[in-house]
């Protein structure tokens, strides 16, 4: 038999653990590239099995060296890359914009140049995102509805996304563009805002913190649980023809909500008190404040409102998403109120 072979650029991040497991589920041998750390640290796939980490073999180093990159490319011969590694995080790509452009752009380019001048048969699956669409131009949002990106994190995703295209179209790579909408998961890194809430939720009802401080609550998102959106990617990359794919559940909600969701789940019900920079969110029981608002977590720019339309990865993929809203709110709260942590995540 045929051993499939794949490599995971940011595989120590939500996705990359959960791809990690798709695969090594489907017998593929799992290659990762992991940016050197004093420690040897793995991120995100620390949560890994002994036995599974023993499964992995991980290339160290970065996505912007571009000879890096192209020894493990040309050497692996993989048949499927899935090319994750971003600087992720939107408010700091406005405090660090140099940065995110050198890892999201460059460090894309250099995977591109790698597949199309040493292993042009191997498949890749670029992550880009719904960020793009930024100042939505069209509610709900399809693979036709134009870019406007709020963020040099939005900017350089958009970069990138064409960059793949083009190489698609030049050099005839079978090279896709995964639009993910927001996905979130129990390893959601703790500066994203439902781990942040989910977090200090636990805290919050275990009284080991007092007050959840927070930005703009009446942003929309689309948000859809990780381990399918991954196995998303994992199906765009088994077509006959590589395209470009939204993946997003069809749902928006606030931020306000994921908090009074967060909180009834820990039976703690909440209402809000005060407009503005004044409001808060105050426990119905006993009347304590649990919600502030912040503006230092206020963004330059916001994305007001993210809505996706997942027609075409529905009828092409067959994928469709199955975690609702409010699953996904119960499994980060029990994540984060249960003693023993290790126990919730499935194993590979
Ligand atoms: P994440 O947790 O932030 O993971 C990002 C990964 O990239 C980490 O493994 C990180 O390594 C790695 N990385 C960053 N800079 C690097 C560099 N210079 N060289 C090598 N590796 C580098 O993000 P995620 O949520 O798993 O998302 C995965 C991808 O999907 C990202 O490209 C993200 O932009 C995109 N995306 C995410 C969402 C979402 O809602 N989660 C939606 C749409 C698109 P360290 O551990 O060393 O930092
Ligand atoms: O913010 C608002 C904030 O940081 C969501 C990344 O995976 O998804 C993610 O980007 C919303 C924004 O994610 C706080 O203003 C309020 O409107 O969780 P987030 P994001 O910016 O949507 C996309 C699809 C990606 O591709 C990205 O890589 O929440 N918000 N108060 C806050 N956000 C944060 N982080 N912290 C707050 O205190």
């Amino acid at each position: 038999m045929n051993v499939k072979k794949a490599l995971i650029t940011g595989i120590t991040g939500q996705d990359g653990y959960y791809l990690t497991c798709l695969l090594l589920q489907k017998g593929y041998a799992v290659h990762g590239i992991a940016r050197r750390n004093g420690r040897q640290a793995l991120g995100a796939l620390e949560e890994l099995s002994s036995q599974d980490r023993e499964r992995l073999t991980i290339h160290w180093g970065d996505v912007t060296d571009a000879s890096f990159i192209e020894q493990v490319i040309r050497k692996g011969v993989f048949n499927e890359i899935y090319h994750l590694a971003a600087q992720s995080f939107v408010p700091q790509s406005f405090t660090n914009s140099y940065s995110t452009y050198q890892v999201n752009i460059t460090g894309t380019l250099h995977v591109l140049n790698a597949i199309r001048d040493a292993s042009p048969e191997t498949r890749m699956y670029h992550a880009a995102t719904s960020e793009m669409y930024g100042l939505a131009q069209q509610m709900p949002q399809t693979e036709q509805t134009p870019f406007y990106p709020r963020s040099p994190y939005g900017i350089s995703k958009l970069a990138a996304f064409w960059m793949v295209k083009s190489y698609r179209e030049s050099y005839g790579l079978f090279a896709t563009n995964g639009i993910l909408f927001n996905h979130e998961s129990e390893l959601r890194n703790p500066e994203f805002v439902t781990q942040k809430i989910a977090a200090a939720v636990a805290l919050i009802v275990r009284g080991k913190q007092d007050v959840l401080e927070l930005g703009n609550l009446d942003a929309k998102r689309d948000w859809g649980y990780a381990p399918e959106y991954v196995e998303g990617a994992w199906r765009m990359l088994q077509q006959s023809k590589a395209d470009d794919y939204v993946l997003a559940t069809g749902e928006h909600h606030t931020i306000r909500e994921f908090v009074e969701r967060a909180f009834a789940h820990v039976d703690l019900p909440i209402r809000w008190e005060g407009e503005g920079l004044e409001e808060v969110g105050v426990t119905k029981k006993t009347a304590q404040i649990v919600v502030r608002i912040n503006p230092v977590f206020y963004r330059p720019a916001e994305v007001p409102d993210l809505l996706g339309d997942s027609t075409k990865a529905r009828t092409e993929l067959g994928w469709v998403p199955k975690t609702s809203f409010d699953e996904i709110v119960r499994k980060m709260i029990v994540y984060h109120t249960s003693p023993s942590k290790e126990d919730i995540l499935t194993s590979c």
